[in-house]
């Protein structure tokens, strides 16, 4: 992935490359949490059904990733990123801050972030990093309705679509990491790329669902993979 002065990086991280800090992918080997599959702790419907089972889950979310380090792929997009400034742009299907521990800038979270929380009713979201794994859930200050976590679920619009989408238009390549290409919209950036006829590049161990989309396929783990491209961007 050489680049030139003038390219513009989108970069779009999934659960892949916080693999090697120890926080569990989705669809890895037997799915995620206590026998439930992501469909079930991951969608309004649950939330609906049973806030504490989901809560309990996200609690579990926060302290894995609160413990976790940043590993060398996050640190080496960060090093692109000091090298294209402006000309690179992050988007993350992740909800934890591995990528802005490691020093990402210009970063957005697509599917929300573990460590805000909103209310259900006034919608405005705030910065949380508590625990919440007993039936006494917390309720707005303001107007007493439930507090959610600040995550975007199955059947919700992902956050700032129209600012990626943007970004999408004016990039020159598109690099994709550790993500399965299973969950739109996130999986159909590259056929926008692919229309726009700019260079597409997956990094991950294994082929993704969309692996037919992309220019070339690099099968390693991200850690292995992106230091090696931090000399490659000008
Ligand atoms: C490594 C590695 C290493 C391992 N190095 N790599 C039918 C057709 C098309 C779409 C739909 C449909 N039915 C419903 C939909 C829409 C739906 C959807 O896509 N469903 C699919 C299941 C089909 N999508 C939505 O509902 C989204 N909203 C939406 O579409 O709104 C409409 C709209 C869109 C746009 C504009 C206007 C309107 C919302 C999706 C929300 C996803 N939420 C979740 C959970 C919340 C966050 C959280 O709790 O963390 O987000 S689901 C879960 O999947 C999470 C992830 O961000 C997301 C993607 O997972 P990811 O990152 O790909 O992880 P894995 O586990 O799948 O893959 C890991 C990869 O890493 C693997 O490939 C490994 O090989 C690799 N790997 N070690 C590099 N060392
Ligand atoms: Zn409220």
């Amino acid at each position: 992935m050489r680049l030139a002065l003038q390219d513009r990086l989108f970069v779009l991280t999934g659960a892949g490359i916080s693999a090697e800090s120890g926080l569990a992918t989705f669809r890895g080997s037997g799915g995620l949490w206590n026998g439930h599959r992501v469909e079930e702790v991951a969608t309004p419907e649950a939330w609906d059904a049973d806030p504490e089972l989901v809560w309990r889950f996200y609690s579990m979310r926060r302290r894995d990733a609160l413990a976790a380090q940043p590993n060398a792929a996050h640190t080496a997009l960060a090093r692109i990123e000091e090298k294209l400034g402006d000309r690179f742009y992050l988007c993350t299907q992740n909800v934890d801050d591995l990528h802005e521990r490691a020093g990402s800038l210009r970063i957005h979270h697509m599917h929300g972030t573990l460590f805000q929380s909103r209310c259900v009713r006034c919608n405005k979201s705030f910065p949380d990093q508590s625990f919440y794994e007993t039936p006494d859930l917390p309720t707005c200050k303001t107007c007493a309705s439930p507090i959610r976590p600040h995550i975007v679920w199955f059947g919700e619009i992902p956050l700032d679509m129209d600012n990626i989408y943007r970004e999408l238009d004016c990039a020159t390549t598109l690099l994709v990491v550790g993500t399965s290409g299973s969950v739109y919209p996130a999986a159909g950036f590259v056929d926008i790329a692919n229309r726009r006829g700019i260079r597409t590049i997956y990094i991950g161990p294994e082929e993704p669902l969309n692996t037919h989309a992309f220019d070339d396929i690099i099968l390693s783990p991200a850690t292995q993979a992106l230091p090696t491209m931090i000399e490659l961007v000008p």
